[in-house]
């Protein structure tokens, strides 16, 4: 490449320019294809050619019809879904509703999914940050994926089994459920998450312009039941949470030690916290009823700030604002990421026992405090004694070695730092492969970019982000793939397909259906097989089947005002086969997968003919696949 000084400063010379990586990435890709036996000069022809070949001959392509190596589970962010991706292809596979609504699954809008969002049916945004699946001894188990929704405080379950949501909380007492982790061992009894903003309590209009009296909690969900286990009062503001190998102990980042209410107000101290909860001490206070509750909640709540010196929490000063924590796949430390302090702090949870129990203080259990660069986010970790952070101000991520920052603290001389990489750009999160378990098998890094800006072409003023992959099965970090995504996976997991085993098609007795099921034995209706309309007063209910290509009814008559419920039952078995429901002009749209039972209810609120139809594309006469309502004017 010409020096770009020789040339006038156009557009795409800028932009070039301003590409940093750009130079490294060409010369790496010339590298390869020297490798294939190139030499001189290519035609473009032959350059393509090469470059498709060497594409070929990696080992992360997976061609049309392999499969990927492992399911990656992504948070949508503000978009509130999550999503699932194939790694290494980075092909999304599959989107799964959870605190959006969904116009093809009809998630928001059938029955079943509103008697799973609960008390909060009617909301329809979400904002899903950090999705984990549940373990057992440490390591998946591939049952639930659990996500938060920071904006309405709620956590949600999926069930990896059929990929659905199956439960959703609402969170009492807290404002906006940030960082989620699950208990790791003896396995997932737990779900661990943080509320972020500190209220007033119960915040019910008292101390609206009081903020002494505000507070937030730590918050324990039982993961079975998905009801409250028990809420623990903090000082600060409450970010990430992550558990340890145990099963005692929990930690999360806490900024705002000030307790202040604006921006200049919370970055006044140096330090803040890393809070370590004793959740044994907490369940065993719980259990003797030693808990307080708040306002008509009955949540048991215990106090564990500072002021409270309790058995409950202990209160690790690091700097400064901290944002990650990560539990090392070893189990031996938690690394806390400065976000404002370029370094991270390292705790050694082994001596969390001894903090506890009066014999050390707070700084006692720091082992190591490695600078790393600006803006350290988040740290995933390889299996081999490497962690990767990401620098958010930088745009890279630093590989540092685990056991050289802590003899580095110790004051040897060592160079913990084994590579940065430019990343593009503004990474928030990284997970590497199985990396938040015992398993973790170092082969892959993803660092989830937060602005892609001219990675792609332009959307125009909304740009996607950018997911990058990274291979770390080597000595060196090296970047292999750009996956442009829409808002905003915050967070992700990734899980070795051999953990996950979903069903092919839906068992007849699915918990997810299971109140419609129900309802149908009430009105004497068998849904494998009846078609039926059942009127009571205006409320009507049309029972209906579906194979392909035929809904069990051609036509239905009801009246004008009538409240029309329809709960259709696809009976086909074959893999693959789902049918859709829709009613033209009524909002109405729902997936009815191979023997699933799926409902909707609506008003006919205006008379005439409207055709229903199947919207999901089941067979070569699925464009027949439909049927007439009859609204009669009454
Ligand atoms: S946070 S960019 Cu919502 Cu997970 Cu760190
Ligand atoms: Cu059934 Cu399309």
């Amino acid at each position: 490449m010409k020096d770009s000084k020789d040339k006038p400063e156009n557009e795409e010379n800028k932009s070039k320019v301003s590409r940093r990586g750009f130079l490294g990435a060409s010369a790496a890709s010339a590298a390869t294809i020297a490798g294939l036996g190139f030499s001189g000069v290519m035609t473009p022809t032959e350059f393509a050619e090469a470059a498709s070949k060497a594409r070929a001959n990696s080992h992360h392509t997976v061609g049309p019809g392999e499969l990927d190596e492992y399911y990656g589970f992504w948070s949508g962010g503000h978009s509130g879904e999550v999503r699932i991706i194939g790694v290494p292809s980075m092909r999304e596979l599959m989107r799964i509703p959870v605190f959006n609504i969904d116009s093809a699954t009809g998630w928001g809008l059938t029955n079943e999914s509103k008697l799973i969002k609960g008390d909060s049916a009617d909301i329809l945004c979400g904002d899903a940050h950090h999705p984990h699946m549940s373990m057992t001894d440490g390591h998946y188990d591939g049952k639930y994926v659990f996500i938060n929704d920071k904006l309405n405080t709620r956590v949600a379950r999926i069930r990896c089994d059929v990929m659905k949501t199956d439960k959703m909380l609402t969170v009492p007492n807290v404002q906006a459920i940030h960082g989620l982790r699950v208990q790791k061992v003896p396995h997932t009894k737990y779900v661990y998450c943080n509320g972020e903003f500190r209220i007033p309590q119960p915040n019910d209009g008292r101390d609206l312009n009081d903020p002494t009296k505000y507070f937030t909690m730590f918050n324990v969900i039982d993961a079975e039941s998905m009801e409250m286990a028990f809420q623990v009062i903090v000082d600060g503001n409450l970010d990430n949470t992550d558990a340890d190998y145990t099963g005692r102990f929990a930690a999360s980042t806490c900024y705002n030690s000030e307790e202040g209410v604006t921006l200049a107000e919370t970055m006044r101290n140096e330090r803040d916290w890393l809070v370590v909860y004793d959740i044994h001490a907490i369940e065993k206070a719980v259990k003797a009823g030693k808990f307080t509750t708040i306002g008509d909640s009955k949540v048991p709540v215990v106090d564990g700030r500072k002021k409270a010196k309790s058995q409950f929490t202990r209160y690790i000063p690091v700097p400064k604002s901290p944002h990650g924590i990560n539990t090392s796949p070893d189990g031996k430390y938690f690394v806390a990421n400065g976000k404002l302090s370029p370094t991270v702090t390292i705790i050694e949870i082994d001596k969390l026992s001894a903090l506890f129990a009066g014999k050390i203080k707070e700084r006692d259990t720091v082992v190591g405090e490695p600078e790393l660069g600006l803006g350290p986010l988040h740290t995933a970790f390889d299996g081999r004694g490497n962690a990767y952070t990401t620098l958010f101000i930088d745009s890279q991520i630093a590989k540092w070695s685990v056991e050289d920052a802590i003899r580095s603290y110790k004051g040897e001389k060592v160079n913990y730092i084994k590579q940065k990489l430019d990343v593009h750009y503004q990474p928030g999160h990284n997970h590497t492969t199985m990396g938040e378990t015992r398993d973790a098998d170092g082969k892959y890094l993803i660092s989830l970019c937060k602005f892609s800006k001219d990675r792609f072409l332009s959307t125009g003023p909304l740009k996607p982000e950018n997911d990058q992959l990274i291979d770390i099965s080597g000595s060196e970090m090296k970047l292999i793939h750009d996956g442009p995504t829409f808002a905003e996976p915050h967070d992700c997991m990734m899980v070795h397909r051999s953990k996950v085993k979903p069903k092919k098609i839906w068992t007849r007795d699915d918990p997810i259906f299971a109140e419609t099921v129900k309802q149908a034995k009430k009105d004497g209706v068998t849904l494998e097989g009846e078609n039926k309309v059942i009127r009571k007063g205006n409320k009507v209910r049309v029972y209906m089947t579906s194979i392909a290509p035929n809904f069990g009814m051609s036509e239905f008559n009801v009246k004008l005002g009538d409240e029309v419920t329809v709960i259709v039952t696809n009976l086909d078995r074959v893999e693959d086969v789902t049918h859709g429901f829709v009613m033209t002009q009524h909002g109405v749209s729902m997936e009815v997968g191979p023997q699933q039972t799926s409902s909707i209810t609506f008003k006919a609120d205006k008379p005439g003919v409207f055709w229903f139809y199947c919207h999901w594309f089941c067979h070569a006469l699925h464009m027949e696949m439909r049927g007439r309502m009859l609204v009669e004017k009454s």
